[in-house]
């Protein structure tokens, strides 16, 4: 976490030098820059260069002049740079803000700033409208529509949390509220509980007795997950926020025969819940948070529990992470409904990284985490040479580790295999030749440049690799921070078909990728099969596949659709 917060901190000193430009401040600008690239690709944890005795770094990292290695003792000692806040108040607060919006860098924010006076987004986008922007030299129609949408987009993302980021500290919360001997039951509802990839905010829900509802909720506002103002605190609701991410939590006490009811309200979605009350209507009855009741006499038939609710629609469970608004009802009326993949049937790891490339921890730390986890089996998949920046491996460390994986494998009680994450480039073809690839037991193959550009062919002709076996997050999105590369997922689906060439599903908290609903048409009109990697860079990581699990289960997978969940043996059997 300290690598990304110092390259923060190196990017965000170099774009107010640039944005108050003051002639000697270019070359600053280009060593923060390069610094601020180096910290994001250093193969170990900031903290772990630092000497604690004599107060210094005890390498010498390239491109770190004295400042910026003080710069970094400070950020290590005492958690800040103090210089960059003096720094931040010489310039208007909004113009980084603006830096954030995509296609914008400092150079525009600088001219909108110098020739507009413009110095927040809400300015901004105003000068937008009036058609000010268009008319700046060098700008134009095109780019200020796209700065528009940037700025939307912002709007939209910025408020929303990646489920990753909370989604230890919800399980963390639910746990200490069933400790709490006033509460009956509790559960995180809404679109946490739907596994959903973003979240606007938590809703959390309890019931006890009437009479200690209050007592639950002074219960739920010391726990030490929370922080920050208490927006709302009534007799029944409490309105605050989590702490780090600053992400609304609302508790809401309910009473027990109205605890299923609520759930299922709460739960959401919108979407489906409206279905849901169309179905009823239908059946004479009539659906809300505190029941279901037949409208002809208001006399109440289900509410308190979640599978009563369904059942009296004469419907089957629906498990909360399918719950989109799309035909689960229709599914459900038809007592089709699959049985999802659950956490407990994947039986190895297939994508995740050593100190060979970017990883942080050695093969035997990786392979010791998964074989505690329960894992038949992990590939380690080191990045290829051509992502330098992440320390690819070069042939002869190939042999070296291969050396390595073997001699494991005769003492430790989980199969290691042999894997690579090989760059797929620009033309399509891939990083190692095809009699390296040959010697790996799995091959994924990734897309890590030309972002910008339609990168089908390049996939599609990866998958016609006979060695490789899976393509590595296949859109290359960033949640909130890149948009999914162009793509023609239809041919991208048949080709992976056709070559048995599994699609990835990355758990990491801002990849997520494929997701849910990609994921669905991939399976059912392609049948298509998908691999829940962790994509780990430490062993912590490899405990992130919960989340991939969730957006399975969100595009519907069973186990039978994702490899993973093979033993070993079919595994190798079945892949390409
Ligand atoms: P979020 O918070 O944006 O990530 O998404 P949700 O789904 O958690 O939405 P939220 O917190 O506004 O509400 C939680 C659930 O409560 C929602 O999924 C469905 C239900 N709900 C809330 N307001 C309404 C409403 O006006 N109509 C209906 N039908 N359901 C609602
Ligand atoms: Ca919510
Ligand atoms: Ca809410
Ligand atoms: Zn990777």
């Amino acid at each position: 976490m300290i690598n990304q917060e110092f390259h923060q901190i190196l990017e965000t000193f170099g774009n107010i030098l640039e944005l108050r430009n003051q002639g000697s401040d270019k070359f600053k600008v280009r060593a923060y820059r390069q610094a601020a690239l180096t910290v994001q690709n250093l193969p170990k944890d900031l903290t772990e260069y630092y000497d604690e005795e004599k107060k210094e770094l005890t390498e010498k990292i390239p491109g770190f002049g004295p400042a910026i290695q003080a710069k970094a003792i400070e950020l290590i000692e005492t958690g800040e740079v103090e210089e960059l806040d003096k720094l931040k108040k010489t310039i208007p607060a909004g113009l980084l803000d603006m830096l954030e919006i995509k296609n914008v860098g400092p150079k525009k924010v600088k001219k909108l700033w110098k020739e507009l006076g413009i110095e927040n987004m809400e300015q901004l986008e105003k000068a937008i409208i009036d058609g000010k922007v268009a008319e700046l030299d060098g700008l134009g129609e095109k780019s200020a529509e796209k700065i528009l949408e940037g700025i939307k987009n912002f709007e939209q993302y910025s408020k929303r949390t990646p489920l990753g980021v909370i989604y230890t500290q919800l399980q963390e919360i639910l746990k200490s509220m069933k400790e709490c001997k006033y509460v009956e039951q509790v559960e995180i509802a809404g679109s946490s509980r739907r596994m959903k990839e973003t979240i606007g905010d938590v809703d959390v829900l309890a019931t006890g007795k009437e009479e200690d509802h209050e007592k639950i909720i002074d219960y739920f506002m010391q726990l030490d997950y929370l922080d920050g103002p208490v927006e709302a605190k009534g007799e029944t609701k409490v309105t605050t926020y989590l702490k780090g991410s600053g992400t609304q939590i609302d508790l809401r006490v309910v009473k027990p025969d109205e605890f299923g009811a609520a759930l299922q309200y709460f739960t959401g979605s919108q979407a489906h819940n409206v279905k849901l009350r169309g179905l009823a209507k239908k059946m004479g009855l009539k659906i809300n948070e505190y029941g279901v009741f037949k409208t002809s006499d208001d006399s109440k038939v289900a509410g308190a529990t979640e599978e009563d609710v369904y059942a009296t629609m004469g419907l089957t469970y629906i498990p909360p992470e399918i719950r989109q608004g799309n035909n689960e009802i229709d599914v459900s009326q038809k007592k089709k409904i699959p049985d999802l993949i659950e956490l407990k049937d994947i039986k190895g790891e297939l994508h995740c990284h050593s100190t060979y490339s970017d990883g942080k921890h050695s093969i035997e730390e990786m392979a010791k985490q998964a074989q505690e986890m329960g894992y038949e089996y992990i590939a380690i998949t080191d990045h290829s040479p051509t992502l330098k920046i992440a320390n690819g491996l070069e042939s002869e460390r190939l042999l070296e580790k291969k050396k390595e994986i073997d001699e494991l494998n005769k003492k430790l009680d989980i199969r290691i295999l042999f894997g690579t994450e090989v760059d797929i480039l620009a033309d399509g073809s891939l990083d190692y030749d095809d009699k390296i690839l040959s010697e790996f037991d799995i091959v994924v193959a990734s897309v890590h440049s030309r972002f910008e550009k339609d990168n089908t062919e390049r996939i599609l002709k990866a998958m016609q690799n006979p060695h490789v076996h899976i393509i590595g997050h296949p859109t290359g999105r960033l949640i909130n921070k890149r948009e999914a590369y162009s793509l023609d997922l239809k041919q991208i689906y048949q080709e992976a078909a056709n070559t048995n060439t599994i699609l990835e599903i990355n758990s990491q908290p801002i990849r997520l990728d494929l997701k849910s609903n990609y994921v669905r048409e991939a399976k059912e009109n392609y049948g298509v099969k998908f691999s829940i990697n962790t994509d780990a860079h430490n062993k912590e990581g490899l405990m992130l596949t919960n989340l991939g699990i969730g957006q399975a289960r969100r595009g519907w997978l069973t186990k039978d659709d994702v490899i993973n969940t093979q033993n070993l043996k079919s595994l190798l059997k079945n892949i390409k």
